[in-house]
């Protein structure tokens, strides 16, 4: 591989990074053992290492690069954005010309009483965004006791104090004195791993239903909102049943509590609708965004705000005391127009309807015949594999929560496939722009993977 010929040896650039580059969610001293894996270039749905393997990135980088590497429209709208304006604010009653291009595109493309837009740096800054700008409304339209937020276990919502807090990941509440206060977290509609004897449907109005009993007994008048993926991501691919959303909207609007759904992974097509919330029909009052809408090439994130919540501290709420230094960079902004306008031209997202996305269901579904998976589910281009030593009872296996999945994770890099595990399930969030022949090496390469997951999981005596 010529292309890094300038670069540092990888045994140099680890030692670089293991004395001084610290990771997200890591134990340091383990990786540093280990050594990490870097990452030096990357085109389409391929990444290159700095030993020049080639591997199929089927996570999209972090569930986020929805076009795809190396669009070179991108690049040069950004380009172009930082020879024009590299950077302005928009406090103090300024704006600029791609934060107003940006929100009236968003205004466009999200569901029609959704059009107010709060620019911000990442998903996590959303999620404190609407911590805030929920409690803001309600206090705006004199209902200042409406402050607890209903949220869920093994939820995802960033990594801040408020996303952390809003998120139901007991490792992160158990470090840095989480979570906040006024954020009561309730069961989530996980069927595979909580369902038991019942049938999907019936759990899944059961688990909605959580949402009715939590409020009733922390009294309606105290609940500002509730806060759901509509699959939850990093939680592992949880597809909750037909029953649940309805449910939970019906439930909102019974009680006058306002619905955030948090669009940060199922946004921008990776459901195979512009959002998650059409997927599963749900009429949110916010919808933090962030990731997929600018495939991740610049950081940035948004809060959709509906016309009755922004109507609402609009008129009576006066100054609202929040924003980032970032917000509606124009950079990013200008790089997420560049994003969408690739999304909306090469109509990526019917694609992901109509021809990538059954197609690579087809294929998945077809591993739930592996000895080793107890479940394979899918939605657009989104899915998970239980890993179980037992289809019928989809028993966890004999080991530490994990193992397995790890095991199957490190095969399926020393296959060439980037495929994330959660507990012991396998997950994917290829780039949107998968075509079908990639889409049949990503399979075969999940199947060789579980194959040598099988063996080696077999050698250890856990089936
Ligand atoms: N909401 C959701 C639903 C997310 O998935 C965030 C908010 C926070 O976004 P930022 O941009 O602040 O990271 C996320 C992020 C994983 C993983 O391991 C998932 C995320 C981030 C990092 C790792 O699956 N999701």
């Amino acid at each position: 591989m010529n292309h890094i010929a300038n670069n540092l040896p990888t045994a140099v650039l680890q030692a670089k990074d293991a004395a001084h580059h610290l990771h997200p969610f890591t134990d340091t001293k383990a990786l540093n053992e280990k050594g990490t894996r870097i990452i030096a270039r990357a085109d389409g749905v391929y990444l290159w290492d700095t030993d020049g393997n080639k591997i199929l990135d089927g996570m999209a980088g972090l569930w986020c690069v929805n076009v795809g590497y190396g669009r070179k429209e991108i690049i040069d709208a950004a380009h172009r954005q930082m020879q024009e304006l590299p950077y302005y604010n928009t406090f103090f009653q300024t704006s600029h010309p791609p934060a107003i291009a940006l929100a009236e595109k968003l205004s466009k493309l999200a569901p029609e009483h959704l059009n107010h837009v709060f620019f911000v740096g990442s998903g996590s800054e959303a999620n404190d965004t609407v911590v805030r700008m929920v409690r803001h409304y309600w206090a705006s339209m004199g209902e200042p006791s409406k402050k607890i937020i209903i949220s869920r276990k093994n939820g995802y919502h960033g990594s801040t104090m408020a996303g952390a807090s809003l998120g139901g990941m007991t490792a992160m509440h158990a470090q840095g004195g989480l979570p906040i206060p006024d954020i009561n977290h309730i069961d989530q509609p996980y069927w595979y791993g909580e369902g038991g004897d019942m049938s999907p449907a019936e759990f899944g109005i059961q688990r909605a239903q959580a949402l009715e009993d939590e409020i009733k007994r922390v009294g309606a008048e105290n609940v500002a909102a509730f806060i759901a993926e509509p699959i939850q991501g990093a939680g592992g691919v949880v597809i909750p049943p037909h029953t649940y959303w309805p449910e939970i909207q019906r439930i909102c609007k019974q009680y006058n509590i306002l619905l955030v759904v948090d669009e940060v992974i199922c946004g921008f097509g990776r459901t195979g609708n512009w959002f998650g919330s059409q997927t599963f029909d749900i009429k949110p009052d916010l919808m933090p965004i962030a990731k997929g809408l600018s495939s991740g090439y610049l950081p940035i994130g948004a809060v959709l705000v509906s016309d009755r919540v922004a109507e609402g501290f609009i008129e009576n709420g006066g100054d609202f005391n929040h924003g980032y230094t970032y917000s509606a960079h124009p950079v990013a902004c200008a790089a997420a127009l560049a994003n969408l306008e690739i999304l909306e031209n090469e109509g990526i997202i019917e694609k992901v309807a109509n021809e990538t996305g059954p197609y690579l269901a087809e294929k998945w579904m077809m591993l739930a015949d592996h000895p080793l998976v107890g479940e394979a589910r899918i939605c657009g281009l989104v899915g998970a594999l239980e890993l179980s030593p037992n289809k019928e009872t989809r028993a966890p296996f004999a080991a530490e929560t994990g193992t397995v999945g790890t095991i199957c994770r490190d095969f399926c890099f020393e296959t060439g496939l980037v495929m994330r595990h959660v507990r012991d399930s396998m997950i994917i969030s290829p780039p949107l722009v998968i075509t079908k022949e990639e889409i049949d090496e990503l399979v075969a390469k999940a199947h060789k993977a579980l194959d040598l997951t099988l063996e080696a999981v077999k050698a250890k005596g856990l089936i």
